[in-house]
């Protein structure tokens, strides 16, 4: 199958133009050559947008299927009725979204998911675009005495200000605690490799990174804060803007995101499948 493929900026995102839909309908031989190539250009950019598609929530399971398994149900999202694997992201003056904070998605479990698929249904007219950066660039741009520091290291990752999705107008601190216990938190290496380049990233993100295990928390913090600011040059990221029918799949153990809310009261909605584990990787 001929893809034509047109990068977005040097360091991430590639915009592939190919006939997604038809492919997928196709079966056999096309589909598995056409889920290869999205596939390698996925490893290669971290995040690919399509456009122009229009796929049923059937359609997005299906094509997200061919790369692993599907997270069903996502802990803090509504899902869209009878289809558990979509979660449907829906946001206007009165559900402000959360996700305008950089952010790997689900960090604070053991074993975050390998890639996420967002679909836009519907999108305001101008703003609401998503960033996404590159974490193997962020690396590479450390000074080295930087690398030597953070090499063994590891962080706590929990849900952070996440909590807030649960407390709602009673300031219902039961149901934040039950949250805190259901979604748990998790031990990530900072400086990691990743399985399928081999090349080395770091991994920790403002919104579920909460610790530095083994310093005290004022070190901790100067040393997150340092590579937070590290982290956020435009240099390392690629800006979206959305129009209706585009996909987007990011590889999400290399990539951080921040979904901007410049819009509201507009109306923004967005279909996404996430999914757990790569079936490619060794
Ligand atoms: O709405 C967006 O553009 C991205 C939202 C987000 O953070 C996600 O889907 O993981
Ligand atoms: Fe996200």
């Amino acid at each position: 199958m001929n893809i034509n493929l047109v990068r977005n900026t040097p360091t991430i995102g590639a915009t592939l133009t190919l006939d997604l839909a038809g492919a997928l309908r196709a079966g056999s031989a096309t589909k598995r050559d056409a889920i290869e190539q999205v596939y390698t250009a996925l490893i290669e950019h971290l995040v690919v947008f399509i456009e122009d598609l229009v796929l049923t929530p059937a359609e997005q399971i299906d094509f997200a299927l061919q790369f692993g398994a599907l997270d069903v149900p996502h802990p803090v999202y509504q899902t869209l009725e009878g289809c558990p694997e979509i979660v449907a992201l829906e946001n206007d003056g009165d559900r402000p979204p959360d996700t305008n904070d950089w952010h790997t998605d689900l960090t604070f479990r053991p074993n975050p998911p390998f890639m996420s698929i967002l679909y836009a249904k519907q999108v305001p007219k101008t703003g609401g675009d998503t960033l996404w950066a590159n974490l193997y660039a962020i690396y590479d741009a450390l000074p080295d005495h930087m690398k030597t520091l953070l090499q063994g290291k590891s962080a706590i990752h929990d849900i952070g200000t996440f909590r807030n999705d649960f407390l709602g107008p009673e300031m219902d601190v039961k149901a934040v605690n039950q949250a805190l216990l259901d979604t748990g938190s998790a031990v990530h290496p900072i400086i990691q490799i990743h399985p399928v380049t081999g090349r080395t990233f770091v991994y920790v993100n403002p919104s579920f990174t909460q610790h530095i295990v083994g310093l005290k928390k004022s070190e901790s913090d100067r040393l997150l804060r340092y590579l937070y600011d590290h982290a956020n040059q435009p240099e390392f990221q690629v800006r979206y803007h959305w129009r209706p029918n585009a996909l987007a799949l990011w590889d999400n153990r290399v990539t951080q995101h921040y979904a901007v809310a410049d819009y509201l009261p507009e109306y923004r909605k967005m279909h996404r499948v996430t999914v757990i584990n790569d079936r490619r990787s060794p």
